[in-house]
C-alpha cells in the first residue's frame, strides 16, 4: 500500500481497509507524522490554520443520552436549558467573531432534531451569517430530507453531524440513536448538496481498534466528509464519560495517540479539512504543534466552545506567533478536485 511515495499523485481512496489504517497507526511516530505532513503540504497551505467560532444557539435539555455531553438531560452537569436564541443575538455574536478574525461560524443546538417551526429562524441565521462573508456550519441533530433541502436553499455551507466513534463502540456511548441513524442523516445532507462535516471524539476510553474503526468509517464513505473534526474528550463532571475518566485517569488518552489519530485522518482523507476541535484547553502547545504538523488545519477560537472552556484568543494569538502560523484566509486553497485522482 505504500508503493506510491508521491502523495501528489496518489488517488483519493474510499477503499481503505481496517488493516491498512491499523498499519498507519502502527508506524513509528515520526514516520507517521512525516507522511501526514507530506500529504498535508500537497493539498493544503501547511502554514495556515482556519479560525472558526462556535456558538450554542440552543443549549441544554437535550433528550439524547450521549455519554460525553453536558447538554443531555441525563447529565448532571449544571448546564441550564435555554430556548433557541433570537436571530439578532446570533448575528451579533457572528459579527463579533468576524471582527475577531473568524472565517467560519458554527452554530450548534442541543436537539435530537429540529422542529419544523424552528426552521425559519435557523434559515435566517444561515442567511445572515453568510451575508457577513463567513462560512456557515450548523449542527442541529437528525434532519429530514425537507429540512436538509431548506438548509441547502438557505446557502448553508456545512452540516456537522459526528459519527463520534467506531460503529462497534457507538451503542456504549449513545443508546438513544444508532450509528446507522447518523449515517442516514449524513446521506441526506450529502444528497441536499451541503458539505459534510463529520468526525468524532478521541479519549472516551476506546481502544486503538475503535480509533481505527472510527477513521475507517469516515474514510470509506463514498465521498469523504469535506470537514473532519477530531475532538479530544473534554471530561465534564456529571456526564457518564467525564465521571468515568475522573475515576479511572489511566483511561485518559495520551497526546501521542491523539496526534496519531489526526495524522491517520489526514493521510486517509487528504482533501478534507481536519479540525483540531474540542480539548485544546488542556493540551500543551507542543501537542497542538504536533497536530498542525500532522495535518490539522482548523481550530475553534474564543474562550468557550458550546458549554466547555476553550483556549482563548490571547493564548491562540501567542501560540500562532510562537509557531509562525498564519490564519487561513480562504478555505482549502490547493484543493483541485473533490474526488477521483488528485494531481495537485
Ligand atoms: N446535538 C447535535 C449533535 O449531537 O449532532 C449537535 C451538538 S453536539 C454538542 C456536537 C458534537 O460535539 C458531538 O457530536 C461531539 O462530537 C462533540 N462533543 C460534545 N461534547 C463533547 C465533549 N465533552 N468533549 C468533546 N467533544 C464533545
Ligand atoms: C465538533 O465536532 N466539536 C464542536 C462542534 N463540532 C460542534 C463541539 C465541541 C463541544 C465541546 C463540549 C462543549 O462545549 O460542551
Ligand atoms: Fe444532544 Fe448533541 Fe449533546 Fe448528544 S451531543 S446530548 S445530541 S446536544
Amino acid at each position: 500500500m505504500f508503493a506510491n511515495t508521491n502523495p501528489g499523485t496518489a488517488p483519493v481512496r474510499n477503499d481503505w481497509t481496517r488493516d491498512e489504517i491499523a498499519a498507519l497507526f502502527n508506524l513509528p511516530f515520526t514516520e507517521l507524522v512525516f507522511r501526514a505532513a507530506e500529504v498535508h503540504r500537497t493539498h493544503h497551505r501547511a502554514g495556515e490554520v482556519q479560525l472558526c467560532t462556535l456558538l450554542s444557539i440552543k443549549t441544554g435539555g437535550c433528550p439524547e443520552d450521549c455519554g460525553y455531553c453536558s447538554q443531555s438531560v441525563k447529565a448532571d452537569s449544571g448546564v441550564e436549558a435555554t430556548k433557541l436564541m433570537e436571530v439578532q443575538s446570533v448575528l451579533q455574536s457572528a459579527a463579533q467573531a468576524r471582527d475577531a478574525g473568524s472565517k467560519r461560524f458554527c452554530m450548534g443546538a442541543a436537539w435530537r432534531n429540529p422542529k419544523d417551526r424552528d426552521m425559519p429562524a435557523i434559515i435566517a441565521m444561515v442567511q445572515g451569517v453568510r451575508a457577513m462573508g463567513m462560512e456557515t456550519c450548523m449542527t442541529l441533530g437528525m434532519l429530514t430530507d425537507t429540512q436538509a433541502a431548506q438548509l441547502a436553499e438557505a446557502g448553508l455551507d456545512y452540516y456537522n453531524h459526528n459519527i463520534d466513534t467506531s460503529p462497534e463502540r457507538y451503542a456504549q456511548v449513545i443508546t438513544t440513536r444508532s450509528f446507522e441513524d447518523r449515517i442516514d442523516t449524513l446521506d441526506r445532507v450529502r444528497a441536499a448538496g451541503i458539505n459534510v462535516c463529520s468526525g468524532g471524539i478521541v479519549g472516551m476510553g476506546e481502544t486503538r481498534a475503535d480509533r481505527v474503526g472510527f477513521v475507517h468509517a469516515l474514510a470509506t464513505l463514498d465521498h469523504h466528509p469535506e470537514s473532519v473534526p477530531v475532538n479530544a474528550l473534554v471530561p465534564i463532571k456529571g456526564t457518564v464519560l467525564g465521571d468515568m475518566l475522573a475515576d479511572t485517569p489511566l483511561a485518559k488518552i495520551d497526546d501521542i495517540e491523539f496526534v496519531r489519530t489526526v495524522a491517520v485522518a489526514r493521510i486517509t482523507m487528504p482533501l478534507s479539512m481536519v479540525r483540531l476541535s474540542a480539548g485544546r484547553e488542556s493540551m500543551s502547545e507542543a501537542t497542538q504543534a504536533l497536530c498542525f504538523m500532522a495535518g490539522a488545519n482548523s481550530i475553534f477560537t474564543g474562550d468557550k466552545l458550546l458549554t466547555a472552556a476553550n483556549a482563548g484568543d490571547d493564548a491562540d494569538a501567542a501560540m500562532f506567533e510562537r509557531l509562525g502560523l498564519k490564519p487561513m484566509e480562504g478555505e482549502e486553497p490547493l484543493r483541485a478536485v473533490k474526488a477521483g485522482t488528485c494531481a495537485a
